[in-house]
């Protein structure tokens, strides 16, 4: 386990430091460049890029960090890690444009805490990721947030600390950013959160190990914000009514069909917006078979008929081409292959695991292509941190439907996708399998600018161990 737990490591070079003599006078100078923006060589550091002032109204929020024994709703017992006492933690609302401000503070977790804002490009030195943009916050610490919610839609955040430990011990939650206007394309009167993780050996939906009743009657449109916190692709189904697609990873589909019988893969870390209509039944299930016990009943009428089976969801053809669609026309300035797949003993991407993949490595302004393969070894729901990225094509296959614009792209075995990205957010990002069990065996790399240095360290002498 070499490869998860390295001695020192700045991931802005890969370098492992460990033994070497100049260490500490290294560590001395990208601490203080810090402080100064520049140092003397005009790197930047990570540290330094925050949000700038702005007259954004200010929502605060505090969240603590604790032990907890949780009290299941079917009467089991779980030694869990929380957010202010519960998990998921808060459900954190705030509106498009607002300046969010979370004061984290750490109550008794002895490996240190953080909290990355999955799918919002926050400035770096906001990501949350221990030993790259922080810390770890130490028990008794605290870090406080800033970022602005420029993009509306539906996020999460979760422990970037140990991440595939500490978000299956609780450390989750879910992050909403209600639009300023309401796209034309949703009509909905009701709207309902449902978070889907793995606590320890119990997979929950908001919290509950018994599923979720929403209100609506009948004729009333409902939209499901559903987020998958867990590890594994959730399969969903819906019975008793049709119903859209309205928006992927919080980024709203344009002119999204009515579906029916169709069956929506939603991969670890990703969103689906779906818009259903109560029928005149008056009830809607929305169910996955990996969690029969979870599904989400919408309306209070009869139960309908489970229908089995159904084609999968394909986004390649779905919704409308925009009128006026700003699709990349420009060659690309940096082409990147990606292989996902596992070596022998790990997770692996073009062959390497964790630091010893090299880093994409671009400069601001720049067009970024990446191509991504699934050769095996599991669904790999690939995740790039700070940026949205545009899904061009699958298996050589433009996409003819609306444009789709993810931070999570689902993989499965064999497949490949284009995508294009811009380079409008410097900093030092991690790009990973957002199933955390194979981040922690070595699917995570490094999205790195030119430029930009970082005064923190992976491994064990800081213990900041991001992926563990
Ligand atoms: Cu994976």
């Amino acid at each position: 386990m070499r490869l998860q737990k390295p001695g020192e490591v700045n991931m802005a070079d890969m370098t492992d430091m460990a033994g070497m003599a100049h260490m500490e006078h290294m560590e001395t100078a990208a601490k203080k460049a810090a402080s100064d923006s520049k140092d003397k060589d005009g790197m930047l550091s990570c540290a330094a890029i925050t949000a700038p002032e702005s007259s954004a109204p200010i929502r605060k929020f505090d969240i603590t960090a604790a032990r907890t024994i949780l009290k299941l709703d079917n009467g089991e017992t779980v030694e869990a890690w929380t957010f202010n006492g519960s998990s998921p933690g808060p459900e954190l609302r705030v509106k498009e444009g607002d300046r969010v401000v979370v004061t984290l503070h750490n109550k008794d977790l002895e490996d240190g805490v953080t909290i990355h804002w999955h799918g919002i490009a926050v400035p770096c030195s906001q990501d949350g990721i221990a030993g790259v943009t922080q810390d770890a916050v130490p028990p008794g610490g605290q870090f406080t947030y800033t970022f602005i919610a420029a993009s509306p839609g539906t996020y999460w955040y979760h422990s970037h600390q140990m991440s595939s430990i500490q978000a299956s011990k609780g450390l989750l939650g879910a992050l909403i950013v209600e639009p300023k206007q309401r796209p034309v394309s949703d009509p909905s009167t009701v709207e309902a959160t449902a978070l889907y993780q793995q606590l320890g050996s119990a997979m929950l939906v908001n919290g509950s190990a018994n599923g979720l009743a929403v209100p609506g009657k009948r004729g009333e449109q409902v939209r499901l914000r559903l987020i998958n916190a867990g590890n594994e692709t959730m399969e969903f189904d819906v019975d008793g009514a049709p119903f859209r697609v309205l928006a992927m990873d919080g980024h709203e589909l344009h002119s999204p069909g009515l579906l029916d019988g169709t069956i929506i893969p939603i991969g670890a870390g990703q969103r689906y917006d779906l818009l259903i209509q109560v029928p005149e039944s008056r009830q809607a299930v929305v169910y996955s078979p990996m969690a029969e016990s979870l599904s989400i009943r919408i309306g209070s009428g009869s139960h309908p008929q489970h229908s089995e089976g159904g084609k999968l969801f394909s986004f390649v053809d779905y919704g409308m081409p925009l009128p006026n669609d700003p699709a990349p026309s420009v060659e690309p300035d940096r082409h990147f292959e990606l292989k996902l797949g596992q070596t022998l003993f790990a997770k692996s991407i073009n062959g390497k695991s964790f630091h010893e993949i090299p880093p994409m490595t671009v400069k601001e302004g720049d067009h970024i292509l990446i191509s991504v393969s699934n050769e095996g070894g599991g669904d790999h729901p690939f995740h790039v941190h700070g940026h949205t990225f545009r899904v061009l094509s699958r298996n050589g296959v433009a996409l003819k439907g609306s444009p789709v614009y993810l931070d999570t792209l689902l993989t499965k075995k064999g497949e490949t996708y284009e995508l294009y990205m811009e380079a409008n957010n410097p900093g030092l990002w991690m790009a990973h399998c957002h199933n955390l069990k194979h981040a922690s065996m070595g699917m995570s790399m490094m999205l790195d600018y030119e430029g930009i240095t970082t005064p923190y360290r992976v491994g064990t002498k800081s213990g900041n161990l991001p992926d563990l």
